[in-house]
């Protein structure tokens, strides 16, 4: 039988996550829906044949024919949703970031560890993403030789008026945490945060852009322009430097046009776009696991040291400075 899957906030990313269940994803089926605004939720229920909504996350968990839950509510949401899967043992598929700070990120990772086995993935989607998956495959081989620096890019066309300066670091910078650890198989150790005079097109007290640097235990730097009021498109670009070489992604050169004496292509809008086949992935590959039995991807582990990194960040960024990131020791269940 299908998976059933229980969608729990039906935003912009649930109701996304919704349709692709819905008609991309093969072996699983939506089976409820849960949002505090219950009309919504009704709404994208109405799109699916059989599926149920809720507005209590523990209803929909305990609704007939929901296997698994995947939690694509705003991050502060997120910890009371994860503790209620944890009560009905249920796999978890959890948007980023796991929670936004790192004691309520560590609660969880505690949680999980008293239920004896994984249950989440964490939606860190940068990872099904064929060209970083080329270049993660490329600095396996060892070719290019120890990794020394991985400059980022993150661009976004506008923030949503709810987001604020550390939300820079903490929702959007998350990404490049996880990344920079993923990719150079590395620990962040510290975080220093620079702020330029921000842009003019950014809200009113929203530092915009920020240029944040991670130090890792493996020795390298990784630097990150996070600029979420850019304008003109979103671009997530990568560059690794390494001892023999460099390699980089997202340039976005797959159609290149020449007309009228100019060269050029488009750019994405926003990661819907940018990130489809990722998000595909992504899904795919938990969906998969699941009716395995098993639990594959960003691990709770994996949540936890990338909001320990933003929460580093966060401080740097208000305080100034170089701010070292404090993490517990690895439990075995994520060695
Ligand atoms: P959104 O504001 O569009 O949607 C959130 C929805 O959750 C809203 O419908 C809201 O009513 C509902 N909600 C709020 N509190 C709730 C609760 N306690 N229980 C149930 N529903 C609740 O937000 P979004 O952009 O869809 O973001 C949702 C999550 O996805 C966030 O964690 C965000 O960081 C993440 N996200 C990930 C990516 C990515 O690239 N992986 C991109 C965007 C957002
Ligand atoms: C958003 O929540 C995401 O996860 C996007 O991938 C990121 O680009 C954006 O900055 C975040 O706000």
């Amino acid at each position: 039988a299908p998976l059933g899957v229980a969608v729990i906030g039906t935003g912009r990313m649930g109701a996304d996550h919704v349709r692709r269940i819905h008609e991309v994803t093969s072996g699983a089926r939506v089976a409820a829906v849960v949002d505090v605004d219950a009309e919504r939720a009704k709404a994208v229920a109405a799109r699916v044949d059989g599926c149920t909504a809720h507005t209590d996350p523990a209803a929909a968990m305990a609704a007939p024919g929901v296997d698994a839950v995947l939690i694509a509510s705003p991050g502060p949401a997120h910890e009371a949703a994860l503790l209620a899967a944890f009560e009905h043992d249920l796999p978890v598929l959890c948007e980023k970031p796991l929670t936004p700070d790192a004691a309520s990120a560590l609660r969880v990772l505690e949680a999980e560890q008293r239920l004896g086995h994984r249950r989440v993935q964490v939606g860190f989607m940068r990872r099904y993403d064929p060209e970083y998956a080329k270049l993660k495959a490329l600095l396996a081989t060892g070719q290019l030789g120890r990794p020394l620096m991985l400059h980022n890019r993150h661009r976004n066309v506008a923030s949503p008026p709810f987001f604020t300066s550390s939300m820079l670091i903490s929702d959007s910078v998350a990404h490049e945490a996880d990344v920079t650890r993923w990719l150079l198989g590395h620990e962040i150790t510290a975080v220093t945060v620079l702020r330029p005079t921000p842009s003019a097109s950014a809200p009113d007290a929203l530092q915009d852009p920020q240029f944040v640097v991670f130090e890792t235990d493996g020795g390298a730097l990784s630097d990150v322009e996070i600029f979420v009021n850019c304008g003109f498109g979103y671009q997530v670009q990568a560059e690794v430097v390494c001892e023999r070489g460099t390699a980089r992604i997202g340039d976005g050169h797959a159609l290149v046009t020449n007309m009228a004496g100019r060269w050029g292509g488009t750019i994405a809008q926003d990661w819907t776009e940018r990130f489809e086949t990722a998000y595909d992935q992504e899904i795919q590959t938990w969906v998969d696991a699941t009716r395995r039995g098993e639990v594959t991807g960003p691990s709770t582990w994996d949540g936890y040291a990338a909001a320990a990194v933003c929460e580093a960040g966060v401080r740097a960024l208000e305080d100034g400075g170089r701010v070292e990131v404090e993490l517990v020791e690895r439990p075995a269940l994520y060695a």
